[in-house]
């Protein structure tokens, strides 16, 4: 069949909006009417270049949400007209990370999606006869896409897809970071750096799990009344402090009796590997975890004393916020329902597919949230 798609067609060009040819699915998958998909940092990062994975031509995206419209040979948990959510981060439930029960991080098709193929080594899309790569396994930024069927979130069909595409990647990274990867308790403090449509998710998680302190670091005030209005309760600019950042944290972070300082909790949402190591010595000695969560660049490495790790502070990452997809996605998708979770005030923009760059251009520019494509 036809699809209109956006291609990414080389590092740092913009997207080119055209009609590319699709096959439709093989055993084991399913073909999807994309109804909508976010923009994500992750994309730009890709577009960029900077992502040693990144293959051109492509089509990005990977926040979406649609209707299964046809399935392949085999396919039993999926059918027709079922509302879905593609997942980047798959759950076959049998492989040996699966049955682990310690990750999310499923290994089944793992190699063939890095490489921008299905999982028997081809590619579904193609222009003009030259193959199109897949990318993180779902390519959101066109209208119609194919899916393994174990990279398939069924959803409840009364959740609007142009508010639940996000829940594909920036809530259940951001609330998941909190709740799955950190396990943050009631009374905790928590520094969250980096107020963008993850960041944001990482405070509403935080608010959720009962942290009494949630400081936002950001270097756009304009970002402060963002996270104001999902739980932050003080706000830090790193340029208007007066001085070196980590030890302005730590004062912040004394508590009562304790005079130590450092946050329980502190997440890096920004990729900046500078920023992931004043995140890490921001914790509380002997117990204060980090969590990385930013995407950094090929080449970029992290660093910090060892003594910081001797004395009991924790570095650790997480993926899709450490969630099994199938299995909790529906679930998120049902807080947003239920009103536990809020989403559509952090859809800042609402685009077509031709105007897909000017979603790039809001993300370059630190206004709003999260752009979101609708079809
Ligand atoms: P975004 O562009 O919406 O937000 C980034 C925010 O960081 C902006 O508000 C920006 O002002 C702020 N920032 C940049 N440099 C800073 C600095 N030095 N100090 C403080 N603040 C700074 O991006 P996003 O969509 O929220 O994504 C954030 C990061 O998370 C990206 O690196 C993205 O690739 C990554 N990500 C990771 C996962 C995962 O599963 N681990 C999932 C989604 C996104
Ligand atoms: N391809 C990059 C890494 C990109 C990356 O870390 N991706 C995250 C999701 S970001 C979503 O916005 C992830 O899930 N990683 C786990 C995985 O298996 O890809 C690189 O550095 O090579
Ligand atoms: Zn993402």
């Amino acid at each position: 069949m036809k699809t209109r798609a956006a291609i990414a067609v080389a590092a740092g060009k913009p997207l080119e909006v055209t009609e590319v040819d699709l096959e439709g699915p093989r055993a084991g998958e399913v073909l999807i009417e994309v109804k909508a998909t976010g923009i994500c940092h992750t994309d730009e990062f890709t577009l960029s270049g900077a992502d040693p994975e990144g293959l051109f031509p492509s089509i990005l995206g990977h926040e979406g949400a649609g209707i299964v419209v046809d399935v392949g040979p085999g396919v039993t948990t999926l059918r027709k007209g079922d509302h879905v959510i593609p997942l980047y981060t798959p759950e076959c439930r049998q492989c040996p990370s699966c049955l682990s029960r310690k990750t999310n991080l499923c290994t089944a098709i793992r190699t063939t999606q890095g490489q921008g193929l299905m999982p028997d080594g081809t590619s579904r899309f193609s222009c003009g006869g030259e193959t199109i790569f897949h990318y993180m396994g779902c390519s959101t930024f066109s209208n119609f896409t194919v899916l393994p069927e174990i990279a398939v979130a069924k959803v409840n069909p009364d959740a609007p897809f142009d508010t639940i595409c996000y829940i594909g990647c920036g809530v259940t990274t951001g609330i998941g970071a909190v709740i799955n990867t950190a396990k943050v308790e009631q009374g905790a403090t928590g520094i969250v750096f980096g107020l963008g449509g993850i960041g944001l998710n990482v405070i509403q998680g935080l608010r959720l799990a009962g942290a009494d302190m949630i400081i936002g670091v950001d270097l756009n005030n304009a970002k402060k009344p963002w996270g104001e209005r999902f739980g932050m309760t003080h706000f830090v600019n790193p340029n208007e402090v007066g001085g070196d950042l980590v030890p302005y944290l730590v004062n912040l972070t004394k508590r009562g009796a304790d005079q130590i300082g450092g946050a329980d909790y502190t997440f890096d949402c920004t990729g900046n590997t500078t920023v992931m190591r004043q995140a890490l010595e921001a914790c509380h000695r002997g117990w204060g975890q980090s969590i990385v969560i930013g995407v950094a660049g090929a080449g970029k490495e992290i660093s910090t004393r060892p003594f910081q790790l001797v004395t009991g502070r924790v570095w650790k990452g997480t993926a899709f916020g450490g969630a099994r997809g199938r299995t909790d996605v529906p679930k998120i998708v049902d807080w947003y329902l239920a009103g536990k979770i809020e989403i559509d005030p952090m859809i800042t923009a609402k685009l077509t597919l031709d105007e897909i760059n000017k979603g790039f251009e809001l993300m370059h520019a630190g206004e709003g949230i999260r752009s979101v494509v609708v079809y």
